[in-house]
């Protein structure tokens, strides 16, 4: 109809890019918070939201689409998988239960199994190469749950893990010794939850360890103040929940730098979770270790040396989830 605007029409026989597809299932307080955040760093062309609740997420959509002007262009939609997000190149789930206040990560495991079952097949059959991005809690379990029940290779299916726990705990170290946090290096790994384990053998600044360096006042693991920081940083979620009822902008956040590190093919090592074989004894169950995040999803994990008693606790972590995953029926 504006044909003569233009100077010249579209080739035919142009072959264009593709455009980068996600879809995010589930838009709810963590599913919005990672829709904005994706929209807002520019991270798709096309922005799928599924969710049971149908005028919601149409509301939700409409809300996002009337900001459109302020950020690249994002063509935002409420559809399906099979839909309007066939073929995408990363699904995000973060559709579930919530977690209530006093309730751990943990209780939620059979209430979200039930809807990964119905779930995962159908994003396996419509996105065929997608990369998977699990947010819904346990964590670690449903990337488990979901890497069985789609069949796709382990690089292919992860679980944001302990970013979130990393950041939180780079950020509550980093205020403590009045740094940037992007100057200090402290990972959280194993479960995303209450047996999480901070790796103080490995905190580091400039490549000086904290604990027990060869610097005067070096303080051990055990020192108080460093244990009020893991605390605070393990229980941060509790005490949100607590206070707001959920979290959600912090994981939106979180769930973007993944992203990012997966479409740019950044090799930034993350705490994502991912399958683990034969790490400290640890066999066929998800975690979080230090991973090599790139376009083929959790490429690589590094091969930690931990103290003997990190590596104990990470072996209790990781049979807390081995537990949990005997009592779902895949
Ligand atoms: P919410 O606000 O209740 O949203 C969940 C959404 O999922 C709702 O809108 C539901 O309608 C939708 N939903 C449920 N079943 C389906 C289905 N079969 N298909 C499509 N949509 C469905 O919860 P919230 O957003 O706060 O939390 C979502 C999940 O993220 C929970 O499991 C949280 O525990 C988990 N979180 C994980 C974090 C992490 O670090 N991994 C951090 C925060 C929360």
């Amino acid at each position: 109809m504006f044909e003569q605007l233009f100077t010249t029409l579209p080739d035919p026989q142009f072959r264009a890019l593709q455009p980068r597809k996600a879809v995010i299932v589930g838009a709810g307080q963590v599913g919005m918070a990672c829709a904005y955040s994706l929209l807002i760093q520019n991270c798709f062309d096309e922005l799928v939201l599924q969710d049971l609740a149908r005028e919601k997420v149409e509301g939700e959509v409409m809300d996002l689409a009337h900001g459109l002007p302020f950020v690249a262009p994002t063509a935002i939609c409420a559809g399906t998988v099979a839909e309007e997000g066939r073929n995408a190149d990363i699904v995000i789930i973060t559709a579930g239960a919530a977690q209530k206040p006093g309730e751990t990560r943990l209780d939620l495991v059979q209430k979200n199994v039930a809807i990964f079952r119905q779930l995962i097949p159908e994003i396996a059959e419509s996105c065929p190469e997608a990369i998977l991005l699990i947010v819904t809690n346990p964590v670690d379990i449903m990337t488990y749950v979901s890497l069985k029940l789609s069949g796709f290779s382990s690089s292919r299916v992860l679980g944001s893990g302990t970013v979130l726990d990393t950041a939180r705990f780079r950020s509550l170290l980093a205020r403590e010794l009045r740094l940037d946090a992007r100057s200090l290096h402290a990972y959280i790994i194993g479960e995303h939850g209450d047996s999480e384990v901070p790796v103080w053998s490995k905190v580091n600044i400039a490549g000086m360890p904290l604990c027990d360096g060869d610097w005067q006042g070096s303080p051990s693991a055990d020192d108080p103040r460093l244990q009020r920081i893991f605390q605070e940083t393990r229980d941060a979620a509790y005490e949100i929940i607590r206070r707001k009822g959920y979290t959600s902008y912090a994981i939106g956040l979180g769930v973007t730098d993944i992203v990012q590190s997966i479409l740019r093919d950044q090799n930034r090592v993350m705490t994502v979770s991912s399958l683990v074989h034969g790490v400290a004894n640890i066999d066929d169950v998800c975690l979080s270790l230090p991973t090599v995040v790139n376009r083929q999803g959790a490429d690589r994990m590094l091969q930690l040396s931990l103290t003997p008693q990190e590596s104990r606790q990470l072996e209790e972590s990781a049979n807390v989830m081995t537990n949990i995953i005997k009592e779902v029926s895949l």
